[in-house]
């Protein structure tokens, strides 16, 4: 019990920031609990419990109205526990599943019912074993309708990526922006890359998330006040402000070298989207038209 990590802060403050109303958590986990939904034998980092109920509390304490539960890839391909989430949620949560490749399209439809909108595909290497391209491909175009793909890399390999992110057939979400080096700043080389990726079609949306985890001290940053983060992310908000989400990242997986305030990481949110109408788009209006069109 005492290897099972944990990442989260135990009493994040109040934010300064007040979301608009109806704002989005659009990128947020579940852990079990372990007793209920235990991890995959294939997890590669054993955590504590991070329950619905401890999720759905942080989400009133941080002026938030609902979430977008992702998959963690310590639950592999079995989806219940973030299942379990979104039913306890009382309509004010949707989320995006891992699936085996060779699901069913009646296992398909039956993650819609429960309430996801999309899959994600994960390449990185600490986190999963294998990421098979072609499989991803194959299943990819047979989601239900409305459903988009998410995709979590790291910057290094997003040139070799292209080629099969060009294929999907369906919009894509890129997970933390494609983790670029935010210490270059806006003009950086990372930037670029994910810029020209951006521009390549209109469909692929990204997560403007995890200062925690980009401007971290540990990976060469400066850590809370995460000033290379605002610097380097505002201007990509509002260039590309139609397609763009946010999320809080909590439990945030893997961070236990440096615990986030979540407080602090909401009131980031001016610092990369200053204006009323920009916090809207982010926060409401765009994961709004991923996750609940038919409210529009
Ligand atoms: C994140 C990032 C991480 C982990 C996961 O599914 C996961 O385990 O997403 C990570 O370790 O970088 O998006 O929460």
């Amino acid at each position: 019990m005492s290897d099972r990590i944990k990442c989260w802060h135990d009493a994040p403050g109040k934010p300064v920031f007040v979301p608009p109303a109806g704002a989005i958590d659009a990128h947020c986990h579940v852990f079990g609990p372990m007793g209920e939904f235990p991890f995959s034998p294939k997890a590669k980092y054993l955590p504590q419990d991070a329950s619905p109920e401890m999720l759905f509390a942080l989400r009133d304490h941080l002026g938030f109205a609902r979430n977008v539960v992702v998959q963690a890839s310590c639950h592999g391909t079995d989806n219940a526990a973030t299942l379990n989430a979104i039913a306890r949620s009382g309509g004010k949560a949707r989320g995006v599943a891992v699936v085996d490749p060779d699901i069913s399209e009646a296992d398909l439809l039956a993650l819609h019912e429960g309430g996801m909108r999309g899959i994600r595909f994960n390449f990185l290497k600490r986190l999963v074993d294998n990421a098979p391209k072609d499989k991803f491909l194959e299943v990819a175009s047979r989601l239900p309708e409305g459903w988009h793909v998410v995709i979590y890399f790291e910057a290094d390999i997003l040139e070799e990526l292209r080629p099969f992110m060009d294929a999907i057939p369906v919009p894509l979400v890129i997970d933390h922006m494609g983790r670029p080096d935010v210490t270059q700043g806006p003009d950086g080389a990372d930037m670029k890359a994910f810029r020209s990726f951006l521009d390549s079609r209109e469909d692929i949306w990204f997560k403007a998330t995890c200062p925690e985890r980009l401007d971290a001290r540990k990976e060469g940053g400066m850590g809370d006040p995460w000033d290379n983060f605002a610097a380097a992310v505002a201007p990509l908000v509002a260039d590309y402000q139609d397609r763009v989400l946010w999320g809080t990242d909590w439990p945030h997986p893997n961070m236990q070298d440096e615990i986030a305030d979540d407080g602090h990481i909401v009131d980031m949110i001016p610092r990369i989207a200053p204006t009323p109408e920009l916090q809207h788009k982010l926060l409401v209006a765009n994961p709004m038209r991923l996750y609940w069109p038919e409210e529009l």
